[in-house]
């Protein structure tokens, strides 16, 4: 059962397809369409110095990032407060088990760790997809550097773990081989990205994934995993599996309409109209290529901004068996079930 990611030209989301039941299943990136754009920004002058808030002792100087004033997530969660709290996710590792990275990427060439390309066999998760690099700048794009936007966790790194190809689908055990080699080679957080139906309902019924989710985790790994964009209700997030899910809210702080919801124990983060990184060369998403940076809908967006809020109480010294209780126990305490326990709220989560 191929599930087709598609890209529309005009708003909204694009609904993944649903996985199977014979649990062969091809699993689809949970994708949204492209809509509007940004443009990409030439390295911002230093007229303007680093705002005053940044303590003397630990954090160096920086460069603003042009775009950050379009990145209404990180305004709305008060990331930079954290951040000049001296919290960034220094040196933690987040794996982007996705359709890659783009290797090349300005804004995330010097996070980088080495990957792996499970697709192709081979040591260079290149993204012809699109997803992943998006996702990547999301969770740790290169922050202060003057150029394009800020990430979650600006201190962290990006480990690309390719399990997707080009058309945005991959196998379960794909995908489980993923993990588990991100989880062997350091990985402190784990990004899944990765439809509900595609990947959860499959976890609940044990599998491969289920396994490596449960490996990930004893090892102190901390898996962040997407609610999909179905836009229906799930009550089956926990099935026992140790990975916290995430659905994605608008602006308004409402539950976005193409998100997946229905557990109290999952967590919402921003998942609309989200800034990040994209591939200049040609992709699935962007035929003719990106402008570098471009917004994306999707619970796929709002999950790399859980996975950095995880790198950065790591670095803050949480427990890495504690941090999915801390991110849950912190939200919002929405008045919206749907929202599950509610919006992350990384500066009450950070304490
Ligand atoms: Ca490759
Ligand atoms: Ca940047």
């Amino acid at each position: 059962m191929v599930a087709v990611v598609v890209v529309a030209s005009t708003a909204a989301v694009v609904l993944p397809s649903c996985g199977t039941e014979e649990g062969q299943g091809v699993t689809t990136v949970v994708e949204s369409s492209t809509t509007t754009t940004t443009t990409t920004s030439p390295p911002a002058p230093t007229q303007e110095p680093p705002t005053t808030q940044v303590p003397a002792t630990t954090v160096a100087p920086t460069t603003p990032d042009p775009l950050l004033p379009q990145q209404w997530a990180v305004s709305q969660l008060r990331l930079p407060e954290v951040w000049n709290r001296a919290v960034r996710g220094d040196d933690v590792v987040i794996a982007v088990v996705d359709t890659g990275v783009d290797l090349d990427h300005p804004d995330l060439v010097d996070k980088l760790v080495p990957g792996i390309d499970i697709v192709d066999g081979d040591d260079t998760p290149q993204d012809t997809n699109g997803h992943g690099t998006h996702v990547a700048g999301i969770a740790a794009a290169t922050t202060g550097n003057g150029i394009g936007v800020a990430g979650t966790a600006p201190g962290a790194r990006i480990m690309p773990v390719r399990v997707l190809g080009t058309d945005g689908t991959g196998t379960d055990e794909g995908i489980a081989q993923g993990i588990d080699w991100a989880v062997a080679n350091g990985a402190d957080v784990v990004n899944l990205s990765l439809g509900e139906t595609g990947v959860l309902s499959r976890i609940s019924k044990g599998g491969p994934l289920n396994t490596s989710i449960r490996n990930a985790a004893a090892q102190g790994v901390v898996v962040i995993t997407a609610a999909g964009n179905e836009g229906t209700v799930k009550r089956n997030y926990r099935a026992g599996t140790p990975t916290l899910v995430v659905n994605a809210t608008n602006p308004a702080g409402q539950l976005a309409q193409f998100s997946n919801s229905g557990d109290l124990r999952s967590v919402a983060a921003p998942g609309v109209q989200i800034l990040s990184t994209a591939p200049t060369e040609p992709t699935s998403l962007w035929p003719s290529g990106s402008r570098g940076y471009e917004l994306l809908d999707g619970t796929s967006m709002a999950t790399p901004i859980v996975s950095g809020l995880a790198a950065l109480l790591l670095s803050a010294g949480v427990q890495p068996a504690t941090v999915i209780e801390r991110i849950v126990t912190t939200a919002d305490g929405a008045a919206n079930p749907q929202l599950g326990a509610g919006v992350i709220d990384p500066s009450e989560a950070v304490g």
